[in-house]
C-alpha cells in the first residue's frame, strides 16, 4: 500500500513559502500526491510504473519532489518527450502512467507547438499546466496567459495581447481529456477528483491549473492565498452550472465554447468557467501504429518497404521541385 509520502523525494525547497507569500503550487502538490497514490493503489502500480516529467521554471522543479522515475528535461520539450515516452510504452504494453507538469509560459509559449502536438496525437499522457499567468522564475515578464493590460517587466506600459485560452488550445489541438481548477485550498476536492480522472482516462489529458504566484504576478503581488482565493472563487463559475439547460445534444467539444460565450453575453461579465470541459474516447496515434503494424504484417507479409512504395509509384519516378 502506497502512501502520499512514499513519493516525495527529499530535495531542498525552492519554491516561496515565508512573509506572507506562499506558492499556490504547494496545495496542488498536495492533491497531485494525494490522488496518484489512490491510483497507484487502485491499478497496483509500482514506482517504476510513473513516469514525471517537467519544463523549466519554478513548476518544472515539481518532479525533483517526486520519488519516481523522473525527468526535469528542457524549456517547452517535456511534450514531444512524454508523447516518445507514452509511444513506447504501447508498444511495449507496459502498464502504468506518463504524466508532465509544466508551467504556463513553459507550455503555451517555447511548448507551444510541442503542446498541440501531443494533444493531436492523443498519446496517453497526462498533462497538467500550472497557470499562475506570468514567468515566475526569471522575475515576472509578460507570459502568453497574462492578462491584456497588465504591465510586467517585460511589457512596462501593458501587455497588449489577450491571453491565450489553454483550455481551447488544448480542445481545439485534439485532447480528449480537458479540465481547469485552481490549486485554491476551497477547491482542492475539485483538484483532486478531476486530477484522479484524468490519470484514469485513456488518451491525452489537459487539466489548467489556476495558481497564485504572490512573488512576481503584479495582480497577485501584496495579497496573502485567503484574499486571492476570495477573488477567483468570485470570478469563476463550475460549467456544470450550464448542463441543465445548454448542452442536451451537443457535443463535448462544443461544450465549452458554447458556455463561454454564453456566460459572456447573459452574465454580463468575464467569468472564469472551471471543472470538466471535455470528454471523448478515441484511439491515440500509438493505439492506431500498434494495430497497423499488426494488419501490415497480415496483408503484406513479408514485403519489403522499399517495395511497397515502388508497386505505389506504378512506375513514375519522383520529382522533387526546386
Ligand atoms: C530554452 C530556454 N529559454 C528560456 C529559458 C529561461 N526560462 C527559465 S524559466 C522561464 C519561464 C518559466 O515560466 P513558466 O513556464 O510559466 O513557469 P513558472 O516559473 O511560472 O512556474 C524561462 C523563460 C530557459 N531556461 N530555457
Ligand atoms: S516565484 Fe511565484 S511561482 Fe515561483 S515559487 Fe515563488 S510564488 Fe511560486
Ligand atoms: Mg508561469
Amino acid at each position: 500500500m502506497i502512501e502520499d509520502k512514499d513519493l516525495v523525494r527529499e530535495a531542498p525547497e525552492t519554491w516561496c513559502a515565508g512573509g506572507g507569500k506562499v506558492c499556490g503550487y504547494f496545495n496542488f502538490r498536495k492533491q497531485f500526491l494525494s490522488a496518484l497514490s489512490e491510483y497507484m493503489n487502485k491499478y497496483d502500480l509500482s514506482k517504476d510504473d510513473v513516469i514525471g516529467i517537467s519544463g523549466i521554471g519554478c513548476s518544472g522543479r515539481f518532479t525533483v519532489w517526486q520519488d519516481l522515475v523522473t525527468v526535469h528535461t528542457t524549456h517547452g520539450n517535456a511534450p514531444n518527450l512524454a508523447q516518445g515516452v507514452a509511444l513506447m510504452r504501447e508498444i511495449n504494453k507496459k502498464k502504468g502512467l506518463v504524466y508532465v507538469v509544466s508551467g504556463d509560459g513553459d507550455a503555451i509559449a517555447i511548448g507551444r507547438s510541442n503542446f498541440e502536438n501531443l494533444c493531436h496525437s492523443n498519446a496517453d499522457v497526462t498533462y497538467l499546466i500550472l497557470n499562475n499567468g506570468i514567468y515566475a522564475m526569471t522575475s515576472g515578464q509578460t507570459a502568453p496567459t497574462t492578462g491584456q493590460g497588465l504591465k510586467t517587466i517585460s511589457a512596462p506600459y501593458g501587455n497588449l495581447e489577450e491571453p491565450w485560452d489553454v483550455v481551447s488550445l488544448a480542445i481545439g489541438s485534439g485532447a480528449t481529456f480537458v479540465a481547469r481548477v485552481s490549486s485554491y485550498p476551497k477547491e482542492s476536492k475539485l483538484l483532486r477528483g478531476i486530477l484522479y480522472e484524468a490519470f484514469e482516462h485513456k488518451g491525452t489529458s489537459v487539466v489548467e491549473v489556476i495558481s497564485a504566484c504572490p512573488t512576481q504576478n503584479p495582480l497577485n503581488k501584496g495579497k496573502n492565498l485567503l484574499q486571492l482565493e476570495k477573488e477567483y472563487m468570485g470570478g469563476s463559475l463550475d460549467i456544470k452550472f450550464f448542463d441543465e439547460y445548454l448542452f442536451s445534444g451537443i457535443s463535448s467539444n462544443l461544450r465549452y465554447a458554447i458556455a463561454k460565450d454564453y456566460a459572456k453575453s447573459k452574465l454580463g461579465k468575464d467569468v472564469l468557467l472551471k471543472g470538466r470541459m471535455h470528454k471523448v474516447e478515441k484511439k491515440s496515434y500509438s493505439q492506431l501504429l500498434c494495430e497497423q503494424k499488426k494488419n501490415v504484417k497480415e496483408s503484406y507479409g513479408e514485403e519489403k518497404l522499399s517495395d511497397r512504395i515502388k508497386k505505389l509509384l506504378n512506375g513514375k519516378k519522383v520529382e522533387l521541385l526546386q
